[in-house]
């Protein structure tokens, strides 16, 4: 038989880029994307359903209704936007996967994908590249709920057999919609406003490092993941993913050397305390012993990538 997935929060910066890349895969027809807001306008080639996750009737309506095999729960309140209004932010994320593990145990649903994130780590945590087991004491609201819900999928996994992955991504740069209000972000605020203005002010000091990765390695991490047969996969929890490491000078130098004029000042705000809780960088050989993964794009590949396609998006 073949798959029919259900992706929920697909309006999202990641959710746009997978569905596209799932319904390339596997047929438009096949691939339903899902979100709260109206369908994003990239997305008009498939399926779409209006679908709010914390109404566990109506998800379970469309898992049955259309014969859901396989989830990709991507709704969640990220890093920035969470510390504003931390209960908020706790009850959405942790009520939408409790309700979707729920959902796929009984309605049999194959597969489920749920990412976590570097926000699992904390300020006791090695910060250059960050073991995959290791001590998990995060400070955010954000990662305190990426942390509960890998063990919750650990659980549903040893309990249930559900066949859950999970990824934890670090900040993810891309161009074609736009980020949810993460900390992260100012890695892609900074080539907009670098195109648009020449200048950026970052809400990061200049030496703040973060681990990062170009949006097309992480789609495909993602795919690779739930592909991999299910004896590759020993981790339950959720795994580290590398990819880049660099600070806002670093970026700012990569960005002038395809705009030689363009300058940076810095303002950082509480999204700091956030950053320099998380590490520098991630040791992602787990997930290179287990399902072969390797990331492509460096610094300048990703900054190439991100001028010429945000170039012409922004001349539309
Ligand atoms: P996003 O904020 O861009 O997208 C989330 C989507 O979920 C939005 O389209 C939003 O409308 C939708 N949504 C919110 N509440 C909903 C609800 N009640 N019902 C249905 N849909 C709802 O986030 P993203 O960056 O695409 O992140 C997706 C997932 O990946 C999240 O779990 C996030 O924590 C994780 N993640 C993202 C990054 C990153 O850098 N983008 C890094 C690590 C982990
Ligand atoms: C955020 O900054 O909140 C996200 C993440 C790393 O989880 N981009």
């Amino acid at each position: 038989m073949e798959d029919t997935i259900l992706i929920i929060g697909a309006g999202g910066q990641i959710g746009v880029e997978l569905a596209l890349a799932l319904r390339a895969r596997y047929g438009n027809d096949r691939v339903i994307a899902s979100d709260i807001k109206d369908p994003h306008p990239l997305l008009s080639d498939g399926p779409f359903v209006h679908l709010d996750v914390m109404d566990a009737d109506a998800v379970r309506q469309v898992v049955q209704g259309k014969k859901v095999t396989q989830i990709y729960l991507l709704a969640a309140i990220l890093s920035a936007t969470g510390e504003k209004n931390p209960l908020w932010a706790w009850d959405i994320n942790m009520k939408s996967l409790l309700s979707v593990l729920d959902i796929c145990v009984q309605e049999k649903v194959s597969k489920l994908y749920w990412p976590s994130s570097i926000a699992v780590f904390g300020p006791t945590t090695p910060e250059n590249h960050t073991p995959q087991k290791t001590v998990l004491e995060p400070t955010t609201v954000y990662g305190i709920s990426k942390y509960a819900g890998e063990l919750w999928c650990q659980y549903y996994f040893n309990k249930y057999g559900l066949d859950v992955r999970s990824i934890r991504y670090p900040g993810l740069i891309s161009w074609k919609s736009a980020p949810g209000g993460g900390t992260t972000d100012y890695a892609i605020d900074i080539y907009i406003e670098a195109l648009q203005k020449g200048s950026y002010t970052c809400f990061l000091s200049e030496n703040t490092y973060l681990p990062m990765m170009y949006m097309d390695d992480a789609i495909r991490a993602t795919i690779e993941l739930m592909e991999a047969p299910k004896e590759q996969i020993r981790n339950r929890l959720a795994y580290n993913l590398g990819g880049i490491s660099f600070s806002p000078a670093e970026i700012a130098a990569s960005i002038r050397r395809h705009i030689p004029g363009f300058t940076i000042s810095y303002a950082p705000d509480f999204r700091q305390a956030i950053a320099d809780s998380w590490p520098n960088s991630i040791d992602d050989s787990e997930a290179h012993k287990d399902w072969g993964w390797k990331h492509e794009y460096d610094l300048e590949s990703m900054t190439s990538a991100m001028l010429e396609n945000l170039k012409v998006k922004l001349a539309q």
